[in-house]
């Protein structure tokens, strides 16, 4: 049934079970995230906001994630998924932030009349939102507070229960979609499933198989749903070992594991004993970011992330496009300044590519890949995916070929179009975009891992007093707060051959960021420690630093 207005009784009676702590909540790099006991009237609130979004685009479907994703077990969080499947709209991260700082019914109420005053919202076409969550022990509660938000607002709600965050993406774009000429598929678990798997086989065929991969899904939602994703594969066309795939118990979450663990430790997860010439990846907590890496014979680890990552699908893309004779099609990079200097160089020296960077957070890197004809966008930590403009769609999907490989290579670009999801980062659908690459190349990850060598870097995290005070521009590589602060980075970083280093409050943990590469491995960790220790110096540093 649709409401002509809000109830304010209801909210009223409703935010009284969900009071409000003592906290600055901020929407950040993606939604709201921090201990797991702290965000019961957030997502109370969240419940409200989604709803409010819905009604202000007619009805359309909102989607709630519930995740903290790599973040520890004990955290959790929420962010709002728009009607494409794309990131929140950013002028409604300031409506989210306001919403979530209201601490009674009175200011709740003042803060929603303000939302529907200043965005102009009618009710009569009523709200729909659909949620999902990860397997944080947290989610039931939180669940809970975010249905109590949604009914209080009169949102028609929908429980999707236990999906990867690029499923639920996946699930909000079919919905809105479905019965247009830009349907993007049935807004089921299964259909995603029929999608990608049915891509997949097409672009598969002909190849040679490869070895099994070992695939760590981080012990979180990754787990079941590959091993679902599986069962519509034949084990002779591909096939996965799961590691770290222990969902129940308590602790295990993220620990040791995950796409954000190996990419900081720079080592393999707990669980995966490499063995040289396989292949291995992982996950993160919500599976919507990719990492690989292998060993060489010596037993080296070598780390495979979302830059080398991003080098590959570009030039896979750029050569299919050729040859299904649609070379008008641009193709285009995004980064982040935790892009490795050594991949910049190869994008645009090399490989030719125009290459963007942007600030940290996929909603960045998705508006800016939006603007090429092909946008590739990938964080160092391995989140990202491939955008297809309509216009390129189109172009792949009505071009008749004229030989029968061009026929091949648009059937393959076609196919690829379908595998790759296209609203967000996705691990699953990102691997299998890798193995199809590495289908079609015939490289092992050591020959992937040639086309350039990364420059040694590392990353630290430094705990402060208030992380809000580092404020940065530039694509968070100039440091403008505090005052006089890039001056001494700079004089630090000029002590160091190919040395760069920048800093930056974490959107998602009460940290900064302190990122820092040179030409050797010794002086990355030099360096690195020497910009924490400033970093640390100014911001009033709390608890110790990591040592060399
Ligand atoms: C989230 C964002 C990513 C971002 C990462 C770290 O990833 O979606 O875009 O790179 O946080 O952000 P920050 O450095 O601001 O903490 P995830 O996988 O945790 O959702």
């Amino acid at each position: 049934m649709t409401q002509m207005t809000l109830d304010q009784q209801k909210i009223r009676a409703a935010s009284d079970l969900h009071p409000t702590p003592e906290v600055n909540f901020v929407y950040g790099t993606a939604g709201f995230r921090m201990r797991a006991d702290m965000l019961d009237s957030v997502l109370f609130k969240v419940g409200i906001l989604a709803a409010l979004r819905s009604y202000k685009l007619n009805g359309a479907t909102i989607g709630v994630m519930i995740t903290a994703s790599h973040n520890p077990e004990e955290d959790n969080g929420a962010k709002l998924v728009d009607p494409r499947g794309e990131m929140l709209e950013q002028a409604w991260e300031v409506y989210a932030t306001e919403l979530a700082n209201a601490r009674d019914a009175d200011s709740i109420l003042k803060a929603v009349d303000s939302i529907v005053a200043q965005t102009g919202i009618t009710f009569d076409k009523g709200a729909n939102v659909i949620y999902g969550y990860d397997t944080r022990p947290s989610c039931a509660s939180l669940v809970k507070a975010l249905e109590d938000g949604l009914n209080a607002a009169g949102a028609k709600p929908t429980n999707f229960g236990l999906k990867s965050t690029p499923q639920l993406h996946y699930l909000v774009r079919c919905i809105n979609t479905a019965g247009t000429n830009d349907a993007y598929g049935e807004p089921t678990e299964e259909g995603y499933y029929i999608k990608l798997s049915e891509a997949f086989k097409t672009l598969m065929k002909g190849k040679p198989t490869l070895s099994p991969i070992t695939v760590d899904c981080a012990n979180g939602v990754g787990a079941p749903k590959l091993a679902d994703f599986l069962k519509y594969i034949d084990h002779d066309v591909w096939a996965a070992n799961i590691v770290n795939d222990d969902i129940n118990t308590k602790g295990k979450l993220n620990y040791n594991a995950g796409a954000d663990y190996v990419k900081t430790q720079q080592k393999a997860p707990l669980g995966a004993t490499l063995a040289p010439g396989e292949r291995y990846c992982s996950f993160d907590g919500d599976a919507d970011r990719l990492v690989y890496y292998y060993a060489d014979e010596a037993g080296v680890f070598h780390l495979l992330d979302g830059d080398k990552i991003a080098g590959l699908a570009a030039m896979f893309i750029m050569d299919l496009v050729k040859s299904a004779g649609v070379d008008s099609i641009n193709v285009g990079v995004v980064q982040t300044a935790y892009a490795n200097g050594s991949s910049t160089q190869y994008l645009t020296k090399q490989c030719q590519v125009p290459v963007s960077c942007v600030n940290t957070g996929v909603k960045h890197l998705h508006h800016e890949a939006e603007k090429y004809d092909v946008g590739v966008y990938f964080e160092a930590n391995g989140h990202g995916t491939v955008l297809f403009s309509p216009e390129a769609l189109n172009t792949i999907k009505t071009t008749e070929s004229k030989t029968p490989a061009q026929n091949t290579a648009l059937k393959q670009l076609r196919a690829l179009t379908e595998l790759i999801n296209q609203t967000v980062g996705d691990a699953l659908s990102d691997m299998l975009m890798v193995e199809v690459i590495l289908a079609h190349r015939n490289w092992t990850c050591q020959e992937w891992d040639q086309a350039y060598t990364d420059l040694p870097n590392r990353l630290v995290k430094v705990v402060v007093a208030n992380r809000y005070i580092f404020k940065t521009t530039n694509a968070e590589r100039t440091v403008v707060e505090p005052e006089g602060l890039q001056a001494e980075l700079d004089a630090i970083v000029s002590k160091y051959n190919n040395g760069r280093s920048f800093v930056r409050a974490s959107g998602t943990e009460d940290a900064v960021r302190v990122y820092a590469e040179a030409a050797t491995r010794t002086e990355t960790d030099y360096l690195a420690i020497a910009v924490a220790q400033l970093v640390y110096d100014r911001g009033g540093g709390i608890g110790s630093l990591p040592s060399i």
